[in-house]
């Protein structure tokens, strides 16, 4: 909790626990240094900011010499020193002084409905951009409403900032009007946290935040703010300077492990490269197009590793797991050899994990040494930047033929290949989203809610780039589709933004329509509209002897919602209006909202059962029957 002796306390992942030191006490002002640098500031425009990119750590020293400011104006000046050009909050009363040096500063602000929604928002223009996305919520239940999203960003590895207002630094512990302890609260759901007690310590904890969210295995920070802190003056007197003694990040893979690793992949007879979200966040999708193309490997993605390798390409196995193809599986049971970078191994890859790849030796290249051997043993470990090691990597492997390999693997797709029955009169919602694909060319952005809606996402759209798919994988938190597609949009103001969503997940934030009218984003939300929770229908349907518990609710009319909310609003239950309608969706300006009436029964398959070896696929049979 807070620290005792009035200094910030601070916490990352795995429980390291850091004490700050307080600065030295400030100087009196150097006049003409202040002035220089309110004139430096008075020059810095939106979007002139250099970007900070998550594999480029600011150097340690920076910060304006002399420069007498309240806490909150020290915030803002980190923020644009930071590169910060966009940024998403909701007011309350202890963040007023902050939002008041906001009011003129060069930074776009977007405020959402509800913070949970502005904190997804952060993340998926994280995500979208690779920069750093920042939230800033007044206490008690601001603070509080961030946590989902906080979660969401930690199980994705999503490199945020949070900015939380407290109250008074003498009120904490007194229950004092909206007190939450934000700090307690968010401990498991970030990567680093503290509160700043000092305002001297304000300046390099905003900075240490930003360092520590974009380095490493990136995630959230929250850095937690009494309001007497934010309109106490200081005196910045010179180079604002990190203190992180026990914080470490490693990007530089050890070389003999590399070259173990080359020579288990020149030996493998049946190789397969299996990557998720690390080689998005390091920027590696070309590393690992050229690992595959020069030592010939078969490549399976995590729902998170979507885009980082292009689906067309004739290499790719797609997503491999519970809603995997069958392909993926297969090779991945039968392969000698398994080559995992920045992956995970979640139970929604592994199945069993006793019969997991049974036959593999295992090279596992993360940046995070906890997640080395945490779930699966391990035979090469190496631990560092996905990109840093590609690049060593493929100088050391040759190219190999493995026909029967590669002709095995042909096979399985051809037999297994994801389908669907497009002979159906009814609107299928793996249709749809074929269409989609078709008529974006493969260039969209899609973000999505979470159930089937996801998984045939993730199925039928062929991604081709990385921070195109934007899900919520490791919390799978509904409500993610419709303020991701907006913080994607804002990233990214010229491509092409859909939020391809459950009417359950989308009812969960639906209220954020009004941020993207506001705004005028020309979002596009596709909601497969089945009635049903549609993926727990599914289990119940499987495993509950059909006994449909809680999982149908009435909907409002979607369309009509969205017209009340001053977007656009289209239903569709026609399965031949479906082109047309996607065709005046996508040269639609404004938000949209097509609310598509697909068939309530549908499922989502292969589906490895809960606790089966991902092998043991049902619904093989299905689509095989619609060869
Ligand atoms: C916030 C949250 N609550 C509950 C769940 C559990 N859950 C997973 S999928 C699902 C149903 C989703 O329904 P819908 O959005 O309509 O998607 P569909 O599966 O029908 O495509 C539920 C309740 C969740 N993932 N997130
Ligand atoms: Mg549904």
């Amino acid at each position: 909790m807070h620290g005792q002796d009035g200094r910030a306390t601070m916490f990352i992942r795995k429980g390291v626990k850091m004490k700050s030191k307080s600065r030295p006490s400030a100087k009196p002002a150097d006049q003409s240094a202040f002035a220089k640098a309110t004139a430096d500031k008075s020059t810095i425009k939106a979007g002139a900011h250099p970007v900070r990119n998550s594999t480029m750590p600011n150097p340690n020293t920076s910060g304006q010499k002399g420069k007498i400011s309240n806490g909150a104006q020290i915030i803002v000046d980190m923020l644009i020193e930071q590169g910060v050009d966009t940024m998403f909050g909701y007011t309350g009363g202890v963040v007023l002084p902050l939002f008041d040096r906001l009011y003129d500063a060069p930074i776009r602000f977007i405020v959402p409905r509800h913070e949970q929604g502005g904190c997804h928002m952060a993340d998926a223009y994280a995500r979208a951009s690779g920069k750093v996305g920042v939230i800033l919520a007044t206490s008690g239940p601001g603070a509080c409403n961030l946590v989902t999203g906080l979660a969401t960003a930690m199980m994705d590895s999503v490199p945020m900032v949070a900015l939380t207002g407290q109250v008074r630094t003498e009120l904490i512990g007194n229950d004092a009007f909206q007190e939450a302890d934000t700090t307690g609260i968010t401990r498991p759901v970030t990567k680093y946290n503290c509160i700043v007690k000092d305002v001297k310590d304000l300046a390099r904890t905003i900075k240490e935040a930003f360092y520590i969210a974009s380095t490493g295995r990136p995630g959230p920070v929250l850095v937690d703010i009494p309001v007497d802190i934010a309109v106490s003056k200081c005196n910045l007197d010179g180079p604002v300077e990190m203190e992180l003694p026990g914080y470490r990040s490693q990007p530089k893979g050890n070389a003999r492990q590399i070259s173990k690793a080359a020579e288990a992949i020149n030996k493998s007879a049946q190789p397969v490269l299996y990557v998720g979200g690390g080689i998005i966040s390091s920027n590696a999708s070309e590393e690992l197009r050229q690992l595959a193309k020069k030592a010939h490997l078969p490549v399976t993605m995590t729902l998170l590793g979507l885009g980082s390798f292009d689906q067309r390409l004739p290499e790719s196995l797609d997503m491999l797991g519970m809603h995997g193809t069958a392909y993926a599986n297969y090779a991945v049971q039968q392969c000698d050899l398994l080559i995992a970078v920045g992956a995970r191994f979640d139970d929604r890859v592994t199945g069993k994990l006793a019969t997991f790849a049974p036959n593999a030796k295992i090279i596992h290249i993360d940046i995070d040494p906890a997640s080395i051997s945490k779930n699966v043993h391990v035979d090469i470990p190496i631990v560092g930047d996905a990109k840093e090691i590609l690049v060593e990597l493929i100088k050391e492997v040759e190219f190999k033929e493995r026909k029967k390999w590669f002709a095995k693997v042909a096979e399985w797709k051809k037999k297994f290949e994801l389908r669907y029955d497009q002979q159906a009169s009814s609107i299928k919602p793996q249709y749809v989203i074929d269409e989609i694909c078709r008529q974006t060319k493969n260039e969209a952005i899609i973000t999505t809610g979470v159930g089937q809606n996801q998984m045939w996402a993730a199925q039928f759209y062929k991604f081709i780039r990385p921070r195109q798919f934007i899900s919520s994988g490791g919390l799978g938190t509904m409500g993610f589709g419709l303020p991701a597609a907006i913080g994607a949009q804002i990233a990214r103001p010229d491509a092409t933004v859909i939020d391809i969503d459950g009417d359950h997940s989308f009812n969960m934030t639906m209220t954020e329509l009004a941020t993207a009218v506001e705004h005028n984003l020309p979002i596009k939300v596709c909601i497969l509209n089945n009635g049903y929770m549609g993926m727990v229908r599914q289990w119940q349907e499987l495993f509950y002897n059909k006994r449909y518990s809680k999982s149908y609710l009435a909907n409002p009319d979607y369309a009509a919602v969205a017209k009340a909310m001053g977007a656009v609003g289209e239903t569709v239950d026609k399965k031949a209006d479906v082109p047309k309608v996607i065709r005046s969706m996508l040269a639609e300006k404004k938000p949209c909202v097509v609310d598509f009436r697909v068939e309530k029964e549908e499922n989502v398959w292969p589906m490895v059962p809960a606790g089966k070896s991902i092998d043991e696929m049902n619904g093989l049979d299905i689509l095989e029957s619609m060869a």
